[in-house]
């Protein structure tokens, strides 16, 4: 992973403290990523990804924001990237997925609260994240209180709005939403000084389709039995989904598919086919949280499908591209992220079809529902999700877990038992 002490100067970073952080995921990502057996050659690209993720990119984030582009930091697949794309901006997810940052979040934030939430909070309290110090603001959203009460404090450090999800699917809750969108495209808008149209919108949208497009069409292919790509392989290649470039990776993610395509053909695997498979459902992944799917992978097993933010849910639905009015295509996209199904909404049942959906294609054979510890919403459904798995006969366990290396071992050995009993 590469350094730029002078880019990091820059963006006001903590950069003594930073200087350690490229040797640390280096070795992360050797121990995890480069030690893996049969790895398809496309993957060099995403290699290169993580390579240049605190330079190269952060480079292109920049030359945006000095062409008087709108950088936005967001920590929901609730935001509408479309909207940042139309107005020629880098939209770029910020959810916290490391250990390190959550000490700093500490000092401020209790401690009781999702580790996903303090390790983004963490980033921007320590200067630690280009990222978090390249955007003109952050847009949060009220999707759970540690995330909504938040955003009142990450304001004092990042200018951030904040979106109103609401928490039921009705007629006038859509309303309410619509509304929502349209005042982050004002906010957008206000960046560059002038009104996207329709035209630019249109674009965006068969721009991102493109992407969620490519990332399903990968998600199907590596559902094949034996393996062509593993789990963690597809998990990474979700998260980098959420800071690269959408036209550059699209093309990359189809490149990498018409690789997977011949190795099934030729039978070649990540894995035998006797391999136990595992479907992931649950709170989503933020990079570099790759523990959950590491822990697996080394157990004997792989993951086939993430029914996650950073997986699935992301990727499953399009916005219809007919509309031929900017109020139409507003409200067609506001239906799509309407239809994500986060444990946030009550009631929120098309959740627990779409996990036995995905079950079911992906041809797993057994569910670890994975939650971060103080995440109430989806701890509570995982209660329903349980009852239907059982309801059917599908092995399932659930986890709660953080970003500590601490119960490493404890939780190894209750997946070896899970993956044992399939
Ligand atoms: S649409 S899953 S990205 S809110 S931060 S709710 S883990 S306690 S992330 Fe999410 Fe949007 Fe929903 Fe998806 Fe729980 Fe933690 Fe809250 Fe979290």
């Amino acid at each position: 992973v590469k350094s730029d002490p002078q880019l990091w100067e820059r963006l006001g970073m903590d950069v003594p403290r930073f200087s350690g952080m490229p040797a640390m995921l280096t070795q992360a990502y050797t121990n995890i990523f480069l030690s893996q057996k049969n790895r398809p050659a496309k993957m060099a690209y995403f290699d290169g990804m993580v390579e240049n993720i605190h330079t190269g990119r952060i480079h292109e984030l920049m030359a945006a924001k000095d062409a008087g582009k709108p950088v936005i930091g967001t920590f929901c697949v609730y935001i509408p990237e479309e909207v940042v794309v139309a107005a020629g901006g880098v939209c770029v997810g910020l959810c916290g997925g490391a250990q390190g940052s959550i000490a700093d979040a500490e000092k401020v934030l209790p401690r009781n609260i999702c580790p996903m939430v303090k390790s983004a909070f963490g980033f921007k309290v320590g200067k630690i994240c280009p990222y978090f110090q390249a955007v003109d603001f952050v847009y949060g959203e009220t999707t759970c209180d540690a995330k909504k009460k938040t955003w009142e404090l990450l304001d004092e450090y990042v200018p951030t709005h904040v979106m109103e999800i609401p928490q039921m699917k009705r007629e006038k809750d859509k309303a309410l939403w619509l509304d929502e969108v349209k005042d982050f495209k004002v906010a957008v808008d206000k960046i560059t000084g002038t009104e996207t149209g329709f035209d630019e919108l249109s674009q965006a949208i068969v721009t991102i389709n493109a992407k969620r497009k490519a990332l399903q069409r990968l998600n199907k292919l590596r559902h094949h039995n034996p393996s062509p790509i593993s789990g963690k392989d597809m998990l990474l290649i979700e998260q980098i989904a959420f800071y690269d470039e959408p036209n550059r990776f699209v093309e990359q993610v189809h490149a990498l598919c018409d690789e997977l395509d011949e190795r099934i053909k030729q039978g070649i695997a990540v894995a035998p086919a006797s391999t136990p498979r595992i479907m992931v459902s649950g709170t989503p992944m933020a990079l570099p949280n790759w523990k959950l799917h590491n822990i697996i992978e080394t157990s004997g097993a792989v993951v086939v499908n993430e029914e996650s933010c950073i997986g699935t849910r992301y990727y499953k639905d399009l916005i219809d591209e007919s509309s031929t009015t900017l109020e139409q295509q507003l409200e067609r996209l506001t239906e799509r992220y309407m239809k994500i199904d986060c444990s946030c909404f009550t009631p929120n049942t098309e959740r627990i079809d779409q996990v036995l959906k995905e079950y079911e294609e992906s041809g797993a054979q057994g569910i670890i529902d994975y939650c971060l510890q103080f995440c109430h919403t989806y701890n509570i459904e995982a209660v329903k999700l349980r009852k239907a798995c059982e309801e059917r006969g599908i092995p399932f366990m659930a986890i709660e877990s953080d970003y500590s290396p601490d119960d490493v071992g404890q939780l190894k050995t209750r997946v070896e038992a899970f993956i044992e009993q399939i």
